[in-house]
């Protein structure tokens, strides 16, 4: 009889273990689902912004000038939003250097959360860079070419410390001369 107990006893020690176990294997499953859930909550939004300001550019010219501009950026007097043909950025250099935290609509609305129809972007940072690449590698050249990449970063920070974020996202593009 007093076997019998004994059996009892270690067997619902052993149960308890088992529980105690299968709830600590079920918590860390669950947090690393979340983890998860929030990374790829964080890379499909870069992702997005990467893609929506690259469909945006794409719809511009490779160059302004008759011969590829030796320096990459905006003309005299263009900016992004502006309201005439002469004044907006109309050639895929214009681009180089943009930089917004939170990132900004072509034109000008702020996607903090409080503009329809834009999520809360505060955390993201979106920025471009344009540069001349060899035509044969697509290696970044030291003059002009025929060939220029945009690459668009998308950085993410849970402190806003874009110095160090925790999550970065590049797109790239290389568009040719085709005139
Ligand atoms: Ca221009
Ligand atoms: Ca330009």
């Amino acid at each position: 009889m007093k076997f019998k107990k004994s059996l009892t006893l270690i067997e619902i020690i052993v149960s308890i273990a088992v529980i105690v176990i299968s709830l600590l294997g079920a918590a860390a499953l669950f947090t690393m689902s979340m983890r998860m859930t929030r990374e790829s909550k964080i890379r499909f939004n870069s992702a997005i912004l990467a893609k929506d300001l690259m469909e945006e550019i794409s719809t511009k010219k490779w160059d302004e000038l008759s011969s590829p501009s030796i320096v990459l950026g905006p003309e005299f007097g263009e900016s992004r939003a502006g309201s005439t043909e002469l004044t907006y950025w109309d050639d895929i250099d214009d681009y180089n250097g943009l930089s917004n935290n939170p990132p900004q609509a072509i034109d000008g609305t702020v996607m903090n959360g409080s503009n329809h129809p834009y999520p809360n972007y505060s955390n993201y940072r979106r920025s471009v860079t344009v540069r001349y690449v060899d035509d044969t590698t697509l290696q970044p050249a030291a003059f002009q070419t025929n060939y220029k990449r945009i690459r668009i970063r998308v950085d993410y920070s849970h402190s806003k410390n874009f110095a160090d974020p925790d999550h970065t996202f590049n797109l790239d593009q290389v568009m040719t001369n085709t005139r």
